[in-house]
């Protein structure tokens, strides 16, 4: 085995399910050490026994809502008293909670949308980034939507956190001129996950809907991609990358055979 990230150690929250589990499970394949984060304990701990077992790498995982800043605050000491400083983060964690107009939305819908996509990621990135740029070394993936570059109708919210991850992107890149950290965002279409069962409130058949008619992105192919960007040379900085499902053109226009 000889890669890049053989070695490395790649911090990825949301891993308890769709792209994030998808994505330690490809780093820890190519020997990369995982640290996995999510709220439901059991498949946190699954996911880490797996990892383990299948891949022989170090890994960690710590149980923990993103949204709560002490939590994260206490992941990133823990980390620094173990010495380890994450070569990669992905920044995952994240939901749409309900698909309604926006003068029916429910107001706990926005604010789990908007504690999870933003102010989580901000937590996490705040209590991360500092060793790296102390390190001068690392990456930052945040894993944004093409729900960040155009608004459909009842995505209201959901796209205002993607379309702030994407200014926070771009932002985390500008303020690291200078070093040699390097920060992307995958923009993904869409993708046949957890995402819309969560969405809907567990409801399985509404979910299974949205992918109907269509081949959908699969969380492997997320996976793939945020490997490549993780291996490209250290000059190498890919900023954005979207990607659609080949039957979805972009928000509008589809090749739906049902
Ligand atoms: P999943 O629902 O399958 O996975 C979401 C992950 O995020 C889970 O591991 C979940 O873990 C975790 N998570 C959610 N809320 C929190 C929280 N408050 N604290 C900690 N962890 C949390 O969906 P996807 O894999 O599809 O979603 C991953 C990311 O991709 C999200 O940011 C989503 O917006 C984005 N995305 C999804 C697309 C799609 O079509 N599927 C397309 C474009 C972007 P747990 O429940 O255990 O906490
Ligand atoms: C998820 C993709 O199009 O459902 O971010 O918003 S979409």
């Amino acid at each position: 085995m000889n890669n890049p990230i053989i070695g490395k150690w790649a911090l990825i929250t949301g891993a308890t399910s769709g792209f994030g589990k998808a994505i330690a499970d490809l780093y820890a394949k190519n020997g990369c050490n995982i640290i996995i984060t999510g709220r439901r304990a059991e498949k946190l701990e699954a996911a880490e026994h797996v990892l383990r077992e299948k891949y022989n790498v170090n890994v960690l995982s710590y149980c923990f809502d993103v949204r709560d800043l002490t939590m994260c605050i206490e992941m990133a000491n823990d980390l620094a008293q173990r010495e380890i400083v994450p070569d990669i983060l992905v920044n995952n964690a994240g939901l749409a909670s309900g698909k309604d107009k926006i003068y029916e939305g429910l107001i706990g819908d926005w604010e789990k949308m908007i504690d999870t996509n933003i102010k989580g990621l901000l937590y996490i990135t705040r209590s991360i980034l500092p060793a790296m740029v102390e390190r001068n070394e690392g990456h930052v993936i945040n894993i944004g939507s093409t729900a960040g570059h155009t608004v459909y109708p009842d995505g209201n919210v959901y796209n205002a956190t993607k379309f702030a991850v994407r200014a926070l992107n771009e932002a985390i890149n500008l303020d690291l001129v200078g070093t040699n950290i390097r920060c992307c965002s995958i923009d993904p279409g869409a993708a046949e996950t957890e995402f819309s069962i969560v969405r809907f409130g567990g409801d399985e058949e509404k979910a299974k809907k949205v992918y109907q008619g269509y081949q959908p992105l699969l969380a492997e192919n997320i996976a793939d991609i945020a490997y490549y960007v993780a291996t490209t040379p250290p000059h190498v900085n890919i900023t954005n990358l979207v990607v659609y499902p080949t039957a979805q053109r972009n928000v509008y226009v589809w090749d739906k055979k049902a």
